[in-house]
């Protein structure tokens, strides 16, 4: 077969587009719009992965197609600049990470330019470019003065050895990833974004946008909402000490034998005694240097240290031993509880271990039910526990929660498994904190509006300082201010995460330029919300909910008119490779550069989104590229002839032929919006065998198909276009050439996409004899005809009378013989 010369085809319709900027976001009041969003990549050394022209494709498709049904179609692009790899590569290599970053975003940016997508270059960003985190800033100084930035002593991940915090992701198995070694939880100083005030809207907004179900529910067990009480228990001999415990379970407070804090609890120094005090401190040693989620992992054997310190059980008096133990997180609930062994299995497998006492509060409906043996952990009827003898586990949850706010030792509580966002890192390379502090480190303020951006300053030295604060600390020249009155101020040295940036990209692509505020507000009003995020899940508790968190503060400070961002979502399946999932250190990437080398732009595009449902992980497949690449040959084939004049005439089309090109428009047109792409791409294929078997050339059927082919294939398109329907008239250079990307989408005929064939039974004597395919609303005499043909039929009526025949066009034929 012949393969036509996409490369040079590419390049040049490639260059028009950028030429004449085609693509440029328009914003006519007239029409509707139409927001069409990529998750931004983290522009890496490595390069593109043939990963992103999945979903990327998939949003270059909706946006073409949008445009050309006439919408306003926002399709931007842009960098999320900010990151560790860059800075290790200073680290090691002394450049500074604004030139490799920079590097690789023009590396980036040639080689989606190469896959011809439509994107408005013009509102291109990149989140570490001064005039971008300006407003990052600045919507960091809107958090701190409306109470949601804050310091607070948390735990981070503290390597010795390298002097340095470390992020999550730079510690495995405890150990830095860099150099192994040991990496303890240490807690220090950091700045705080408190998403928790926000737990509750977060939750209940979910409700009313068009997102995955599934991940919707990752956020919702990420939020988790708890429902219960908070109870004191007193501490003997100790009159001023209480333990204050977070339960979803006040009901079974007469079961509570025990009681857990968190190593981590501040009680635990007061309390422990002279006898217990060395295991205790040991115990705490070993946990710091586990994190939260080794500590909770559910089959792990329990461990735990008595603090020799009991407490009262409010309810009937009981002393109670005061344990400490890792599976109780300081981070939740109030970091201690009451332990009900009975019906709680953690605890239950607690008190096994360590012999302590368990007590059944609930029955169970099964006489044989053995407590010693497991917890019980179903609804039943309150037993052992007085006053609540005989309720139901809900009504007895209300009734001792009355009880202790009577009597002021508890009260019913809400709590939220999301934690506050841990906003500070001590890094070089993302956007300083805009924040002046004291001699001491008391915060005096935020920047204002007028003294941003905090621009970066240059360093000799990108290596952490070894005291745990950012290299930005050692430019004194930098972090020392003097105020109008004379005093030295000290400018936070803490940055921020990478999540920064990507928590509000999207509205700053409305207004990139705008030097005053976030966004124009009528124009993000306009715009919002993201009609189409397409993107991979694996953010669906980071950068996704983050931005949801930072849309609401804006929303809240009257600066942004909508409170929640992405109003459909949508994630693009994994490729594979040999089943497993392609990476760079697995050695079975593919690069999309040797891809469009060899089969062109609209071949990967084309055969990524024939790979299967978009959503679905999907198996890379050379065969099946060169088949795409195939069938995009045989159209180039059937429009052109060998030396490249149009093919296409002005004989009568069929109506076999109109009718597979009006099915055609119908089924692409309804498959885009359906983001049903394979199945659009396969009716494209039913056409071409069509138009060949039939050897259509009519240029208006066909003129048709190279503007549905168009959001597929767009470089091939345009060239088939210019060819065959422009006929060369006017070249693309010339003011008002008329671009396929930019034709308007065609319309069908519905009465052209039905099926004129109708099925109908034959019956004789009211008996189902056959059936027969007639055109719709044939005639009686058309449908006799075609019964006689139909060899049961005529068997059953041979050799008698037809007295009677009964028809109703497009349902029933019926022979009345004798
Ligand atoms: C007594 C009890 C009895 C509990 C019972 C459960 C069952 P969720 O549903 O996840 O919110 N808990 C409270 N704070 C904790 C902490 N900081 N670390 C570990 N566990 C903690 O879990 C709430 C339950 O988890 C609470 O209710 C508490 O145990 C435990 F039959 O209190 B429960």
């Amino acid at each position: 077969f012949m393969s036509y010369q996409h490369k040079e085809l590419e390049q040049n319709w490639q260059k028009h587009w950028k030429n004449k900027n085609i693509f440029k976001t328009i914003e006519d009041a007239s029409k509707p719009k139409f927001y069409a969003l990529d998750m931004f990549p983290y522009p890496s050394a490595a390069g593109l992965h043939v990963g992103h022209p999945m979903g990327y494709t998939a949003t270059d498709i909706v946006a073409r197609y949008y445009r050309m049904k006439g919408y306003n179609v926002l399709h931007p692009i842009g960098w999320d600049a900010f990151g560790l790899p860059a800075e290790q590569h200073a680290i090691d290599t002394g450049e500074h990470p604004s030139k490799l970053t920079y590097r690789s975003i023009n590396n980036f940016k040639n080689q989606l330019q190469n896959l011809g997508f439509s994107y408005d270059w013009d509102k291109e960003i990149a989140t570490c470019h001064p005039k971008y985190y300006h407003w990052t800033q600045w919507i960091f100084s809107l958090l701190y003065k409306k109470g949601l930035a804050y310091q607070a002593e948390v735990f981070v991940n503290w390597c010795p050895a390298l002097k340095t915090v470390l992020a999550n992701e730079e510690v495995v198995d405890g150990k830095s990833e860099r150099g192994n070694h040991p990496v303890y939880r240490v807690a220090m100083k950091q700045w705080m974004l408190k998403i928790t005030a926000y737990a509750e809207r977060l939750l209940e907004d979910l409700n009313k946008i068009d997102w995955p179900e599934s991940t919707k529910e990752i956020q919702r067990n990420w939020i988790k909402k708890s429902v219960g009480a908070k109870i004191k228990f007193s501490v003997k001999n100790y009159e001023t000490e209480q333990i204050e415990v977070f339960t979803t379970r006040p009901d079974t407070l007469f079961g509570a034998t025990y009681m857990v804090l968190a190593p981590e609890h501040p009680l635990v120094e007061k309390i422990t005694t002279q006898e217990q005090l060395s295991k205790v401190t040991e115990y705490r040693e070993v946990t710091s240097r586990k994190s939260d989620l080794d500590r909770t992992e559910l089959n792990k054997e329990k461990s735990g240290v008595f603090t020799g310190a009991f407490a009262i059980n409010p309810v009937n008096g009981q002393e109670v031993q005061i344990w400490i133990s890792d599976y109780v997180l300081m981070g939740y609930g109030t970091g201690a509880i009451m332990a009900v062994p009975a019906h709680d299995s953690r605890d239950h497998e607690f008190a096994k271990k360590f012999g302590l006492k368990i007590q059944q509060v609930i029955a169970s409906p099964n006489k044989d039910f053995n407590i010693e043996k497991e917890a019980y952990t179903e609804d039943g009827e309150i037993i052992n526990s007085e006053f609540l003898n005989g309720l139901l586990v809900d009504a007895a949850k209300d009734k001792i929660t009355e009880y202790l706010e009577n009597k002021k030792i508890g009260e019913k509580s809400i709590t939220y498994k999301l934690r506050d966002w841990i906003f500070s890192r001590q890094r070089y390379w993302g956007e300083p904190i805009p924040v002046l502090k004291d001699s001491k480190g008391n915060v005096i303020r935020a920047f204002e509006e007028n003294e941003l951006p905090l621009t970066l300053p240059e360093v000799s030295s990108y290596e952490p300082t070894g005291d745990g604060k950012s290299p930005l600390s050692a430019i004194t020249n930098w972090v020392q201010r003097k105020n109008k009155n004379g005093e030295l101020e000290f400018v936070e040295t803490d940055t921020m995460p990478g999540s920064a940036g990507s928590s509000w990209y999207f509205l700053r692509y409305i207004d990139p330029f705008n030097n005053k505020c976030i966004g124009d507000y009528e124009k993000l009003k306009y715009w919002m919300p993201v009609d189409l995020y397409i993107g991979g899940q694996e953010h669906a508790v980071g950068h996704l909910l983050y931005a949801r968190f930072w849309t609401k503060v804006l929303y809240d400070a009257g600066v942004c008119p909508v409170d929640e961002p992405f109003q459909k979502l949508v994630h693009q399946g994994m490729i594979c490779k040999d089943g497993a999932k392609m990476s760079k250190s697995k050695g079975n990437g593919i690069n999309p550069d040797d891809v469009i080398h060899q089969y062109g732009a609209d071949s990967l595009r084309v055969y990524e989104m024939f790979m299967g449902p978009l959503t679905q992980t999907k198996e890379w497949d050379d065969s099946n590229l060169a088949g795409v690449h195939r069938f995009l040959s045989r159209v180039e084939r059937f429009f052109l002839s060998d030396n490249g004049k149009s093919l296409l005439n002005d004989e009568p089309a069929t109506q076999q032929d109109l009718k597979i090109l009006h099915k055609t428009i119908k089924k692409v047109t309804e498959d885009i919006e359906n983001l049903s792409f394979n199945t659009s791409i396969a009716q494209m294929m039913i056409f071409l065998n069509s138009v060949a078997e039939s050897q259509c050339k009519n240029k208006e059927v066909l003129t048709q198909f190279i503007k549905i082919l168009s959001p597929f294939a767009p470089h091939l398109a345009e060239e088939l276009w210019y060819k065959c329907v422009v006929e060369e008239k006017i070249s693309p250079q010339d003011k008002n050439y008329p671009f396929a990307s930019l034709a308007e989408w065609p319309k069908y005929n519905p009465e052209l996409t039905i099926d004129n064939e109708v099925k109908i039974g034959v019956q004789v004597n009211g008996k189902h004899r056959g059936e027969i395919s007639i055109a719709m609303n044939a005639s009686q005499e058309e449908a006799v005809a075609a019964a006689m043909e139909n060899v049961n039929v005529k068997a059953t009526i041979e050799g008698k009378i037809i007295r009677k025949t009964i028809y109703v066009a497009n349902r029933i034929l019926n022979f009345v013989v004798g």
